[in-house]
């Protein structure tokens, strides 16, 4: 099976090398130039769990560019880049390329639907990675990768992805439910990575802070309300999640958390700023994930560098 991966990050590194190292023909894409000659000049430096080092080498391209070879392309973006990697994306893909999201936050696979023909798949990882810097990633915690369509039954191309991941060492599984799979991990992120970014705390930190557990309570009761009045079927309790997630990644920075410290926009609006709007529109009071919202909006403006 041949991958794209748009996105060098922390998720599309962790996912490229280990889908290279199991024997899979990778190609990463990413727009920022210097992060694609460190690729190219380094590879991609893996650090395992276990501390073990391995140096990746795998093609790396500028985006946007044309993949004609691969299979399935997998979108491992920021979510508020979705809509503009859809536009420029339309067609450069084949029309038998798989399109996969592997993002975080609600909204980026209706987004890459509306914008391709192709078959559209959706994923969400519970894998911790943590970016060192260009093209080095830190795989933090393992995790489950659930994928599937939101639209139709699963086909053959999701059952062979599951496949490649779990060949790869990133444990998969297909779900008849990706979308309350997505709505469930976004109550989840929504009650972990604004807190860690507003406190700077590591995900195992803010699963011992007894303060930070009434908030995120809070935020994750608002997250399934708004969940029920929309009528998505959870996946597992958002409340158990919590710590079992922030447990098997305590090592791991949040993602948004990595944003602000490197002065990057956020996930806050595809996160708690989508639950709050969902809550409106289902007229569901949301009064925590407003304020993480609107505090996260205000430290992304303190803290941006470009
Ligand atoms: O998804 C994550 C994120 O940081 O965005 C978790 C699983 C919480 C890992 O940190």
């Amino acid at each position: 099976m041949r991958f794209g991966i748009v996105g060098a990050g922390a998720i599309g590194c962790l996912f490229g090398a280990r889908l290279r190292l199991a024997g899979y023909d990778v190609t990463l894409v990413h727009r920022d130039p210097s992060i694609v000659q460190a690729i190219q000049k380094n590879g991609v430096n893996l650090q395992e769990i276990d501390g073990t080092l391995t140096k990746v080498r795998l093609p790396i391209r500028k985006g946007p560019a044309k993949l004609l070879g691969a299979e399935v392309l997998i979108v491992a973006v920021k979510a508020y880049d979705t809509r503009a990697l859809a536009a420029t994306y339309r067609g450069r893909i084949p029309s038998e390329t798989t399109v996969l999201s592997l993002q975080n936050g609600l909204g980026n696979v209706e987004t890459i639907q509306s914008m391709f023909k192709n078959e559209v798949l959706a994923a969400s990882t519970t894998e911790g990675a943590f970016s060192l810097g260009p093209g080095y990633v830190v795989h933090t915690g393992r995790g489950l990768t659930l994928i599937g369509d939101t639209r139709r039954s699963n086909s053959d191309t999701c059952s062979r992805v599951k496949i490649a991941f779990d060949r790869a060492g990133l444990k998969a599984k297909t779900s008849s439910n990706i979308r309350g799979v997505l709505w469930t991990k976004a109550i989840v992120n929504a009650a972990i990575n604004p807190l860690s970014s507003l406190t700077r705390l590591t995900n195992g930190a803010l699963a011992k802070n007894a303060e930070i557990q009434e908030i995120a309570r809070s935020a994750v009761d608002e997250g399934i309300s708004v969940s029920h009045a929309a009528r998505i079927r959870l996946v597992g309790d958002p409340r158990k999640l919590w710590r079992r997630i922030l447990l098997s990644t305590r090592a791991n920075k949040s993602s948004m958390l990595q944003d602000i410290e490197r002065g990057k926009m956020t996930e806050i609006r595809q996160l708690n700023g989508a639950i709050l709007s969902h809550g409106r529109m289902t007229r569901v009071k949301t009064p925590v994930n407003e304020i993480l919202t609107k505090l996260v909006l205000g430290l992304e403006e303190s803290s941006k560098t470009t």
